[in-house]
């Protein structure tokens, strides 16, 4: 054994057991292949010359790679369970180090490197690790003979590369991060929301931002309203209608807030009636029909229950949205929300979104990932110091 060797190893058990400070000297880039972490195989570590990064094909604008500072790029596979099979990248910057620790995921089902979400945290200086979450490809087809991989995506994925992304900075550069952070959208935000909730101490801050909190019940309620506003030929709004209805919202409303902007800050107080927009004779590009104005009422308020009225999702889309209501009405229901309903809840990917029953398939979409998905309880994380 060589004097680097056992320094090292030295080093990983320090981290390991204490995440002492100082730690011993740092450790070069390449070296870090030869970091024996339990749970974990570093497949490569390898310096990246400035502008010299080439991502995949589809990973983001090569312009936001060119201008990267020099880095070492470090690929490891980490394996929390027989099944798992989490890819993580840490990229190190060569000089400058912020002293901060920033992790990154990809919204929806992930399953990509976020290189174009790493990019911009080392460009500010950050050591920065992302993660596929657990799987290829942005879907949920891994589910339903996968369950373990169904943990890794729904939170263990972050926990493990917080973890081992701590003791691979820690390692190269002979000391811990100063701050830890985790920033993300999207499903990205519910994972940071999940990760404050079950491993407060991974990160000292968390940006959860537009966070898919319940994800499974979101997701069965997006389909039902997709199903009901598109009822009949007649109760689907062609897309050309989208902007006539914005404009007759904003008419209405944008004045609410004390400034005509185009802005509607405070979508709650938006109490405009759709009826206002009903053709006086046959449809006409400039009015709703009846089944229309329905459909648009729909959009905007929370799902019911078809016989109770129970409310089964508060509604996601308020006054004001109207230029993007094609992500639920158009003539299929939203991507996301088909994958992880076929594969999550149903266990077929050839699932038919037309089975769907709103009566009893919300409350199964809620039930069958047993909470995995949805992450509601944040209460450990709200200690002095920390902020989500
Ligand atoms: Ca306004």
């Amino acid at each position: 054994m060589n004097l680097r060797s056992s320094a090292l190893k030295k080093l990983v058990l320090c981290s390991l057991l204490c995440c002492a400070i100082p730690l011993l000297a740092a450790i070069p880039c390449e070296d870090l292949a030869k970091l024996s972490i339990p749970g974990a195989t570093v497949s490569s570590a390898q310096m990246i010359p400035a502008g010299g990064f080439a991502a995949p094909p589809g990973g983001g604008d090569v312009q936001l790679y060119a201008k990267l500072p020099a880095f070492c790029r470090v690929a490891t596979t980490l394996k929390p369970s027989d099944d798992s099979d989490i890819k993580i990248e840490v990229w190190l910057p060569a000089s400058g180090w912020s002293g901060r620790f920033q992790a990154v995921v990809q919204g929806a089902m992930a399953g990509s490197i976020p290189y174009s979400l790493m990019a911009p945290a080392l460009a500010a200086g950050d050591a920065t690790a992302g993660t596929d979450t657990g799987h290829q490809g942005n879907n949920a087809e891994f589910m339903p003979s996968h369950p373990e991989k169904l943990i890794d995506f729904a939170h263990r994925a972050v926990h493990e590369m917080a973890e081992k992304g701590k003791i691979i900075i820690a390692t190269h550069y002979g000391s811990a991060p100063k701050r830890s952070y985790f920033n993300s959208c999207s499903g990205g935000g519910r994972q940071g929301l999940a990760n404050a909730e079950r491993y407060p101490e991974d990160f000292d801050g968390i940006v959860a931002g537009a966070a898919s909190w319940n994800s499974m019940r979101m997701d069965a309620a997006r389909v039902a309203v997709n199903l009901m506003v598109n009822r009949t030929p007649e109760s689907a709004i062609p897309q050309a209608k989208y902007t006539l209805i914005h404009r007759a919202v904003l008419q209405a409303c944008d004045a609410l807030d004390g400034v005509r902007d185009g802005v509607i800050e405070n979508p709650t107080k938006c109490r405009y009636t759709m009826k206002e927009l009903l053709c006086r004779g046959g449809d006409a590009s400039d009015c709703l029909t009846a089944p229309q104005v329905e459909s648009a009422n729909l959009l905007l308020s929370p799902l019911r229950h078809p016989t109770t009225g129970a409310v089964l999702f508060e509604g996601h889309l308020w006054p004001g949205s109207e230029l993007g209501w094609s992500a639920l009405a158009s003539a299929q229901p939203l991507r996301n929300a088909l994958t992880r309903l076929a594969n999550i809840t149903f266990h077929d990917s050839s699932w038919n979104p037309h089975q769907f029953n709103i009566a009893t398939d919300v409350e199964l979409a809620d039930r069958v990932d047993k909470g995995l998905l949805a992450a509601a309880r944040v209460k450990h994380f709200e200690t002095p110091g920390m902020g989500i």
